[in-house]
């Protein structure tokens, strides 16, 4: 078999193999259509000296902004063009790893294969770089199309400040401990715009997961798989609030004395 860098490297391994592990259930949820949604992971902590000294397997290329707490660092990115649900299988084969490189405003692929990451790649990276700048444990960012939550967004009533949040966190306790800073909400930008990155990032310093009207939602965690259980608790909030509208009532949701039960008794910051 090909050799791979995460040959001999089973905590880098694990790391790639909960990425694939979570593509396999965005295209479960139906939220990973065709191409749909992004995964990168900043995986500098697992990087060796055998790696630092790889050489590039593409030529260098511009990410088309300077993000200075980038340098040397290391990242698993989604291929652009790729699918989640072949990632799912072969995650270095719908996926690279790249280097950024000393002037924090390019990078090379470095391995298994010289796949071009993600379209979003510089509204992700400006993520990272805001993370470590900000001294954020979180190493991971996920973009998908979760169905329910982006359906929300098609009515105004939840595009006001807090107003989602708070119907979700009253659906089901668990929502308010497991995604304790709601959902931030972000009008609609062109994907891929500069100025859907720059709202993002604003956004992230009050939410770990914030909603692309119409579009989908942008997620960060410690690692993949907590991106993707605050984006799965919110998810389900808004299944039960549906599944009682098609009860045809609307939700009472939990009390305001239930939820503020809540967060004394977690330790919640909202
Ligand atoms: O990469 O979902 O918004 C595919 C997308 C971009
Ligand atoms: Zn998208």
């Amino acid at each position: 078999m090909k050799s791979s860098i995460l040959d001999n490297r089973p905590q880098l391994a694990a790391e790639v193999n909960k990425v694939a592990e979570v593509a396999g259930y965005l295209w479960q949820k139906g939220w990973a259509e065709r191409n749909g949604g992004n995964i990168t992971v900043n995986i500098t902590e697992y990087v060796d000296d055998e790696i630092k000294v790889m050489p590039a397997i593409s030529e260098v290329k511009q990410i088309g902004t300077t993000l200075p707490h980038l340098k040397g660092c290391y990242f698993y990115c989604k291929g652009t063009g790729k699918r989640m649900r072949d990632l799912a299988r072969w995650p270095m084969d719908n996926g690279s790893i790249i280097r950024i490189l000393d002037d924090c405003a390019s990078y090379v692929i470095i391995a298994d294969n010289p796949v071009q990451p993600t379209s979003e790649l510089p509204s992700h990276l400006s993520v990272h770089n805001w993370l470590i700048g900000s001294g954020s444990p979180y190493k991971a960012s996920l973009h998908t199309h979760p169905i329910e939550l982006v359906a929300l967004t098609h009515s105004k009533k939840w595009l006001e400040k807090d107003a989602a949040t708070r119907m979700l966190w009253s659906m089901i306790p668990e929502t308010k401990a497991f995604c304790p800073r709601g959902l931030g909400i972000i009008p609609y930008k062109l994907p891929s715009s500069i100025e859907l990155a720059d709202a993002t990032l604003a956004e992230l310093a009050d939410y770990d997961v914030v909603m692309w009207e119409k579009h989908g939602v942008f997620a960060v965690d410690t690692d993949i798989m907590s991106a993707f259980d605050q984006v799965d608790v919110l998810n389900k909030s808004a299944l039960i609030y549906i599944a009682a509208k098609n009860m045809g009532f609307e939700p009472e949701g939990m009390t305001d004395e239930q939820m503020k039960e809540m967060s004394i008794a977690f330790n919640l910051p909202k």
